[in-house]
């Protein structure tokens, strides 16, 4: 089966790679030639998912593509803190600004965070999935703790800061295994994947 991620984040892209079946082909935008900036304009992660994922599967209306594509799909995440009402969210990637910068977005996360214990956070995943038969959205999601510091070197976005609940490591300590089986998006391609095998 060939399925379209329609992203340019190589870090997701990488992972989910990671986490498909070998039955599986992943076809990614430069397959299809495609190598502008998909609209991300929506006010929830739901609806940036499903903007994102709507917006290629147009695209292959008007080009269609020289491979047989079965389906394509969008991951929109964002990381919501309890003590920030849930910010950055849907802004998680233009936190500290439109330059989308992990480090900018990491200190801020940190500065904003920092006359207060209450750490608990979540990631959130919200998968778009499009094929002839219509729409779906799957999430997947991981809680977890902010640290007090940036630790480790893995990952990307907000790795260095999150601890996922039952470990002592933030994300960026662990190993890529290990936060490719368990965390936010880990959990929501499990439930892709579930879907596609009783679609
Ligand atoms: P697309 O091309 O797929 O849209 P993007 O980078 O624009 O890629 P998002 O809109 O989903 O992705 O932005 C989410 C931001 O949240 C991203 O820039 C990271 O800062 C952060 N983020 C998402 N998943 C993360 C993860 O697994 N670990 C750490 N940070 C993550």
């Amino acid at each position: 089966m060939n399925l379209l991620f329609a992203s340019s984040n190589k870090n997701k892209i990488k992972e989910i790679q990671a986490m498909m079946p070998p039955n599986i082909h992943l076809i990614g935008l430069s397959d299809i030639h495609f190598s502008e900036e998909i609209p991300e304009t929506s006010p929830t992660i739901k609806e940036n998912a499903i903007q994102k994922a709507a917006f290629i599967y147009d695209y292959l209306k008007n080009n269609p593509a020289s491979m047989d594509i079965n389906g394509v799909f969008a991951d929109d995440s964002g990381l919501e803190v309890e003590a920030l009402g849930g910010a950055p969210g849907v802004y998680s990637a233009r936190f500290a600004g439109e330059q989308k910068n992990d480090g900018a977005n990491n200190k801020k996360l940190l500065q904003e965070l920092k006359n207060t214990t209450h750490r608990n956070a979540q990631f959130k995943t919200v998968i778009a999935f499009i094929n002839a038969k219509g729409l779906q959205t799957i999430e997947g999601i991981i809680k977890g703790t902010i640290a007090y510091e940036e630790r480790g070197k893995n990952g990307f976005g907000y790795d260095p800061l999150f601890i996922p609940t039952g470990y002592r490591s933030t994300f960026a300590e662990l190993d890529f295994g290990i936060k490719n089986s368990i965390s936010h998006r880990a959990n929501a391609i499990k439930n892709l994947l579930n879907l596609l095998q009783h679609r």
